[in-house]
């Protein structure tokens, strides 16, 4: 267990929050934190980064996660509980390896956990494991969602308690080889099969989940996100393109959808009027972070919004990551003030 402290200075009232926090969790490498307030209390699905032997490559081999732990807090900044190994590779009938961002959901009296790992073709699957309790353990389907494919599921539920699944990412995470439709295997390099820069980005993926919330409810749809004049972001727009690292929340009517920009390193954010999108492109809320990675999720605690993010502080190696949090702040005009993590 673990106490944190955090320290934020305001630039000025709409703009750029600095923000110094420490990490979460010291004792276990976390990372790509997706925090849920589930029975009153905080619970945190983090990807579990540990050393590997794997050869550091540019389809991310180095990012070789075996399980997960689910860790929960009774308030913001509090004790941090380690609930133990929840699921592990081995015990999911169809993964084979890299078991990356997490999210999970709840419905009625149960919980499922979303995960994406390799199958036994190298093939980046997503799978669903349910449990009794927010703090598992999960039971895994013995395979993946039909016509899942790529990584980095986010569960939003709305309003109306209808769930959407958001997924996607692109290089190591393969969105780009399926834009026919079919895995493409033309060759290992992620950077293959991408649209021209002139082109419009690959796009994140969408789809309502089945009322047992075990498949797809409906064909995965593209997300289009745009400018502000309405024309779509551009392959070769790496600051504002989507990445990975989907994330949907929702304040009064606006939907706002944010993601990793990968090698740009933001988070960004556009927002529409329904779970689908068109998103229209509106800024940064959290600038690049130390460490290659950005990935985050986003959740209110009583009257509060946090941002809960990664970075390397404690090993000062990409892949192996601390999970953090930080207050958000909305604007009346809805917009989001600018998170500049400090370091020490
Ligand atoms: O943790 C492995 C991968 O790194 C995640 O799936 C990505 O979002 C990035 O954080």
């Amino acid at each position: 267990e673990s106490t944190t402290s955090a320290e934020s200075i305001k630039t000025s009232d709409t703009d750029t929050i600095r923000y110094l926090s420490e990490p979460l969790i010291t004792d276990h490498f976390t990372a790509d934190p997706s925090a849920h307030v589930f029975d009153g209390k905080i619970y945190i699905y983090p990807s579990h980064d540990i050393p590997s032997e794997a050869q550091e490559d540019d389809t991310g081999a180095q990012y070789d996660m075996k399980d997960y732990h689910v860790y929960s807090m009774d308030s913001p900044n509090g004790t941090v509980k380690d609930h133990g190994e929840v699921l592990h590779v081995s015990d999911v009938p169809w993964a084979a390896q890299q078991m990356w961002a997490p999210d999970a959901a709840q419905k009625g009296d149960k919980y499922y956990l979303y995960f994406p790992a390799k199958d036994n073709e190298g093939i980046f699957r997503l799978g669903v494991a349910v449990a009794d309790h927010p703090a598992g353990p999960f039971k895994p389907q013995a395979d993946p969602i039909k016509g899942s494919f790529s990584m980095d599921p986010a569960v939003f539920e709305d309003s109306d308690g209808q769930h959407y699944i958001y997924w996607g990412g692109i290089w190591g995470g393969q969105l780009q080889k399926w834009r026919t439709g079919k895995y493409l295997s033309t060759g290992h390099s992620p950077f293959a099969d991408e649209p021209a820069d002139n082109e419009p980005a690959i796009a994140p993926q969408v789809a309502k989940l089945s009322g047992d919330m075990l498949e797809f409810g409906e064909k995965p749809r593209d997300i289009l996100i745009v400018d502000q004049q309405g024309d779509p972001i551009k392959a070769g727009d790496h600051d504002r393109r989507f990445f990975e690292a989907a994330w949907v929340h929702k304040l009064g009517d606006t939907y706002y959808f944010s993601y990793s920009t990968g090698d740009t390193h933001t988070i960004s954010y556009a927002t529409g009027d329904n779970p689908y999108g068109p998103f229209t492109y509106q800024g940064i809320i959290l600038e690049p972070v130390q460490g290659w990675t950005n990935h985050h999720s986003i959740v209110k605690v009583d009257n509060q919004w946090y941002i809960f993010y990664h970075d390397t502080q404690i090993s000062g190696k990409n892949y192996l990551r601390n999970i953090k949090m930080a207050p958000l702040t909305h604007n009346a005009d809805g917009s989001i003030q600018t998170i500049t993590p400090m370091e020490e």
